[in-house]
């Protein structure tokens, strides 16, 4: 009974705090991921919110069964070409970060099992403070 009352005001305080920096949540918008074919790579983009501006968190790794190693991307330019490259992991300032084609995205390496447009895949992001949030991705070519 204690249990119950001591949960409820829990629940109400967070619910109410303006922006709960201590235990953010993060949403996770358009969750899509490129089709793509067995054996090779693919690209996944999302736009990460959290729940107010001044919120910060830091993705530090994404897994999903499907592909054989899956990492966080970035683009760089040089001598005018685009070229991915790994990162270590991903700030989330401002209270969001956007992962879309030509910029930041989660990258399957060597696919399991073709992507067909349509299908849902399951990802797994794993945050610094909000821990481990999984996500639904729909295959559908990027706009
Ligand atoms: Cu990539």
């Amino acid at each position: 009974m204690l249990k119950t009352i001591l949960l409820s005001t829990f629940l109400v305080s967070t619910a109410f705090a303006d922006c709960c920096d201590d235990a953010p949540k993060v949403s996770i918008e358009n969750p899509i991921a490129r089709p793509a074919q067995k054996g090779r790579n693919t690209g996944v983009y999302m736009t990460v919110k959290l729940p107010c501006k001044k919120a910060t968190d830091k993705l530090l790794s994404a897994e999903c069964d499907l592909a054989t190693s899956t990492e966080l991307h970035d683009h760089i330019h040089e001598n005018g070409i685009a070229k991915m490259r790994p990162v270590k992991d991903v700030n989330v300032k401002d209270g969001e970060v956007i992962f879309k084609p030509g910029s930041l995205h989660v990258m399957l390496m060597g696919l399991k099992q073709d992507l067909k447009e349509g299908e849902t895949i399951k990802i797994r992001l794993n945050f610094e403070k909000a821990g481990a949030v999984d996500v639904d991705y729909t295959v559908k070519t990027p706009a």
